[in-house]
């Protein structure tokens, strides 16, 4: 039997519904960014090129320290959460990428499962490790730290996970080993800070010696937990530090999530940027720490802001600049499926709107120090709405125009309830 899946015949008869208003919008559009000198096919050709990677752990439900609360139809395994994968591609189509986690998702035929995603139109982005918890089958734990751990055993233990996960990812065509380790102190004196990193790097330029020739290796810094009073790679300067001494393949990860809050995201993009090292993002939101909110929830001013670096370093066709973007973000109270997609539209809006930026206005009112006129500059692409863009280039691309109320109405929750009984407890997501 088959599995159910959304074909194109239904995203077109669904986007016949509402294909007419959104050409009328469009062509509305296109009109007032002409006034401006802004060609709107350019726009929407940027939109549909951009390409942003689905966590593999982001299809089901995640969780709290408190509880989970699953939802029907969740993917049991890594082909289904595959399937999930490219349900959200094929209604947004600028997700072809999936991120693996390492041993969540651990194929037991990399092949076969480059096939599966192959057929699907889906490629597989930067590999994770995991030496934040314990497996069944491991012989030393990574309670006290792992590549920073002061027994040279776990240490040599997770830098060999490590190069596994290298080597499933040679198998799978990634490119990206993305390293984040939970190694700190939840009370002071519990490690030693400068040995803990001299460790680190140690470990690290053993995995960076088993990188293939065109991978990179991205580090991802947290300020904290599950170490809470201390992490060894906490921030970006630490990052940064790790990554030059490693050398030209390392470069610095930013998940959004992960720095105290009221941090100034924008300004550590533009530092990575300017010192040629930046990776790429982890996407989420969040109000208070780690929450793994969708992307643009809670504050997309700066998701815009951050974009406006990024496109300012497209446009400037700054050397080696090849950001990986990628969602990270934990769904626990909504359906996964419409968070991923909700999301990728929100990244694609701020690019757009990115673009929609007076550049050379904003470094005229620099230059002459006028400040009111530069936040107006920015406040202006920002509050333009250009939902009809994204909506085209989606169309273009033969995705939804509406991709949420597409995914609802083609019940494809309920067939994959149906599809997909409940049955052994798997993890989908943090807890
Ligand atoms: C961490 C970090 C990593 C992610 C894990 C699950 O906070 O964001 O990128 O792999 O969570
Ligand atoms: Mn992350
Ligand atoms: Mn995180």
């Amino acid at each position: 039997m088959m599995n159910f899946e959304i074909d194109t015949g239904f995203i077109d008869e669904q986007n016949r519904k509402t294909k007419t208003e959104v050409a009328e919008d469009y062509d509305h559009l296109a009109k007032q960014l002409h006034r401006k000198n802004i060609d709107i096919e350019n726009l929407t050709t940027k939109a549909q090129a951009l390409c942003v990677a689905v966590p593999s752990w982001g299809v089901g439900t995640g969780g709290t320290r408190f509880a989970r609360f699953p939802i029907p139809g969740e993917p049991r395994d890594i082909y289904e959460k595959l399937e999930d994968c490219s349900t959200v591609f094929k209604l947004v189509r600028s997700t072809p990428a999936v991120s693996l986690h390492i041993p969540w998702d651990k194929p037991e035929d990399p092949a076969g499962l480059r096939r599966f995603a192959r057929e699907r139109g889906l490629h597989f982005d930067a590999m994770n490790s995991n030496t934040f918890q314990d497996q069944t089958d491991q012989n030393l734990s990574y309670k006290f730290g792992s590549l920073t751990h002061p027994d040279s055993a776990v240490r040599r233990q997770a830098v060999e996970h490590n190069i596994e996960c290298i080597e499933i990812g040679k198998v799978l065509g990634s490119k990206a080993l993305t390293v984040w380790i939970a190694d700190g102190g939840n009370f002071p004196g519990q490690i030693h800070p400068r040995r803990a990193l001299e460790r680190y790097l140690e470990s690290m330029h053993v995995i960076y010696k088993a990188l293939p020739e065109n991978w990179h290796v991205f580090l991802e810094h947290k300020l904290y937990e599950p170490a809470f009073y201390s992490t060894v790679i906490n921030d970006w300067g630490t990052s940064y530090y790790c990554a030059r001494e490693l050398g030209p393949k390392a470069l610095c990860l930013v998940d959004l999530g992960h720095h105290a809050p009221n941090v100034n995201i924008e300004m550590i993009v533009a530092r990575l940027i300017q010192l040629g090292k930046l990776a790429g993002f982890h996407f989420n939101d969040s109000k208070y720490g780690d929450d793994d909110l969708d992307a643009g929830s809670i504050k997309p001013f700066q998701l815009f802001l951050i974009f406006n670096e990024l496109v300012d370093a497209e446009l400037c066709s700054v050397p080696y600049f090849d950001p990986a973007y990628m969602l990270d973000q934990s769904h626990n109270v909504t359906d996964a499926i419409e968070s991923l997609m909700m999301s990728a539209v929100e990244l694609a809006r701020a690019y757009v709107q990115a673009h929609l930026i007076d550049r050379q206005a904003l470094t005229e009112a620099q230059e002459k120090c006028d400040p009111l006129k530069a936040l107006a500059i920015l406040k202006q692409a920002f509050t333009t709405d250009v939902a009809p863009i994204l909506a085209v280039a989606r169309e273009r691309s033969g995705g939804a125009i509406d991709p949420i109320a597409t995914y609802r109405t083609s019940r494809y929750r309920e067939r994959k309830a149906e599809e997909r009984p409940a049955g052994h407890q798997v993890s989908t997501g943090i807890v």
